[in-house]
């Protein structure tokens, strides 16, 4: 699959449905509403779907959205690896070959859709669409720049992950020539907090224990504290990676109360250590700097068990 076709299909297809996956974030609803206003822009129908109420905190890139009436004749679906994440909504689309075109930047992509194009070095979908848009020769607008430079933003951490390459700040540096509001849209996307995150983070940090000489740093969230701060559950994105902003602490642990006897554990490493080793001796997993498992037993004995494994880690490598 290369630009070639995908521009060939975009130009003879109508009636388009774009499907987006489920808890959405910038990228794929930056692509999807990108993608819609460029097809709308060339005369033809199409729809943005998203299994969930679309999150408040991306509005900005919809303002300008209504739904059209038509009978669906193309689907497309952007940033979406696999069809278990359309979600239980748009599940009627979950099913191999009724998807027509997928465009995505995962290299777990599962090839479901009848043509796929997926471009693994990408930094977001969105950084995609902007090549294939400016391939196509196509006019962009403000509406446009900003729903893609949007997803490329939030999808590199705003140009601070290892996927952040020369491309994405190239394409970035494109779309801000359309007068995107990048500082308002950076500080939306990544300063902005809530009240009740602030609560939290507070409450979290106040309570948190630095371990063998403040190389470790474990962090507790009991269900207490959650109800007291009102957070909402996707306010929690990012909580884990504050244990490590502390200066010297090479390994945080996040201990989240589920049920009375259940915590998740989301361990965070800087360097040297193997968050997803650290996990596998619990049952979890995950990747080497974030990894994830689940413990059972009251907050005391998990957290012993925790520091335990912790000891061995941090004692076993001066002896
Ligand atoms: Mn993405």
């Amino acid at each position: 699959m290369d630009f070639s076709k995908i521009s060939s299909f975009l130009e003879s297809c109508d009636n388009v449905t774009i499907l987006t996956h489920k808890a959405p974030d910038g990228d794929t609803l930056g692509a999807g509403f990108a993608l819609c206003r460029y097809l709308r822009s060339a005369g033809k129908k199409a729809n943005v779907l998203n299994s969930e109420e679309l999150p408040e905190r991306y509005s900005f890139l919809y303002s300008w959205y209504q739904p059209q009436q038509f009978e669906e004749q193309t689907v497309i679906a952007v940033d979406i690896a696999d069809l278990k994440l359309l979600g239980s909504k748009l599940s009627a689309y979950a099913e191999e070959g009724r998807i027509d075109l997928c465009i995505d930047h995962h290299v777990s992509n599962k090839y479901f859709a009848k043509l796929t194009y997926v471009n693994a070095s990408a930094s977001a979908a969105c950084q995609i669409i902007y090549e294939l848009l400016s391939y196509m020769g196509a006019q962009l607008d403000k509406e446009t720049a900003t729903c893609l430079y949007t997803g490329i933003a939030t999808d590199t951490g705003c140009f601070k992950f290892e996927n952040t390459t020369a491309a994405a700040h190239i394409a970035a540096a494109e779309l801000m020539k359309y007068h995107v509001e990048f500082a308002s849209i950076n500080r939306k996307m990544f300063d902005v907090k809530s009240r009740a995150r602030m609560n939290i983070e507070q409450m979290v940090t106040n309570e948190m224990e630095y371990l063998f000489d403040g190389r470790c740093a474990v962090m507790t969230l009991t269900s207490d504290m959650i109800e007291k701060s009102g957070i909402e559950p996707a306010e929690f994105e990012g909580l884990a990676s504050i244990p490590l902003q502390v200066e010297g602490v090479e390994m945080g642990i996040t201990i989240k109360q589920r049920h009375e006897k259940v915590f998740k554990l989301s361990v965070r490493t800087a360097e040297k250590i193997d968050a997803s080793a650290f996990c596998q001796k619990f049952g979890g997993g995950g990747h080497i700097r974030a990894a994830g498992c689940e413990l059972n037993g009251t907050l005391e004995e998990v957290r012993k068990l925790v520091e335990d494994s912790a000891a061995e880690l941090f004692e076993g490598e001066n002896s």
